[in-house]
């Protein structure tokens, strides 16, 4: 009830929620509002007036499952997903790694994950744990190990969800574009693995952002924003109303979660970002769809 209430803007109900992300231990990728400290980081998330928090985890086993759920309980946030690239940027985990021991570290890693996810009713990012082709392997077999990874943990547990998330060339090399993740999912045959599209990689790889959204269409299960410059939405120069009321257009229900870089600083970025996507979701929400 209260996260209805606080969806409510103007008297309009939205259906589009609000999310950031955090990670829940120090890490090298930049694009993160808020690292560590993650009750300070959680309290100050819930004031703001965000819905919910994306967690950031290399390893559950790094993490206090009971502490985290009670703590956002108390502060009425949901965990939309969790991500797990920090496997990879941190400890080399991947799902097409020539060393069959890593490939299965990578795999039994996610399916931990999809424990913890089970536990917070969130879904499991698959972004950077894919990794990168190694030159000496085929595309072909490349491939393969990739849609078995995928197959095996969707068939781990199919109450939780797998996002795949299509991810600019100059980070990752399997996956790049919508049109990909589609094909990725129609050989891997299982519902609970959609995808999730982020605002700034689609902006370096997709002809069209709208036409992409509508491609994924009910396999979008969770989306990523940050600006052009992956600022905070509205720092630079991408169409944020015609994102959303594209992704209004199909539909979407879900997260909207802000993976942004902690510029100025990351209390100014997360206030900015609540004040453009809350104006923005509930204008798209007041007006007819301009389609
Ligand atoms: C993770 O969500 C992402 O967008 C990637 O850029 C991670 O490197
Ligand atoms: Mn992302």
């Amino acid at each position: 009830m209260a996260s209805d209430l606080r969806n409510t803007e103007n008297g309009i109900i939205t259906s589009m929620k609000l999310g950031i992300v955090l990670s829940t231990q120090a890490a090298k990728f930049s694009a993160l509002a808020y690292k560590g400290q993650l009750a300070e980081n959680a309290a100050k998330i819930s004031r703001l007036g965000f819905d919910g928090i994306e967690l950031a985890i290399r390893d559950p086993q790094l993490v206090n499952q009971s502490e985290i759920k009670s703590l956002l309980n108390e502060l009425d946030l949901t965990v939309p997903a969790i991500g797990t690239g920090q496997a990879f940027g941190e400890e080399g985990l991947s799902f097409v790694n020539p060393d069959l021991a890593i490939r299965r570290q990578a795999i039994e890693r996610i399916k931990s994950q999809m424990e913890l996810a089970e536990a917070l009713g969130s879904m499991v990012i698959i972004g950077l744990i894919r990794g990168f082709r190694d030159k000496g392997v085929s595309g072909h077999q490349t491939n393969n190990w990739l849609i078995e990874a995928l197959r095996e943990c969707a068939q781990h547990n199919e109450r939780v969800k797998l996002i795949i998330e299509p991810i600019n060339r100059y980070e990752c090399d399997l996956v790049c574009t919508v049109q990909e993740g589609m094909e990725i999912l129609e050989s891997v045959e299982y519902s609970n693995v959609g995808l999730l599209l982020d605002t700034f990689h689609m902006n370096i790889e997709e002809p069209s952002l709208y036409d992409s959204i509508i491609l994924a269409k009910d396999r979008l299960y969770h989306f990523h924003i940050a600006d052009s410059n992956r600022w905070y939405p509205g720092a630079g120069h991408l169409d944020f109303p015609k994102i959303m009321d594209t992704l209004r257009q199909i539909n979407y229900n879900g997260f909207v979660s802000a993976e942004i870089l902690p510029l100025p600083d990351p209390d100014v970025a997360a206030k900015r970002t609540v004040d453009y996507m809350r104006n923005l979701i509930s204008s798209i929400y007041s007006v007819p769809l301009c389609w």
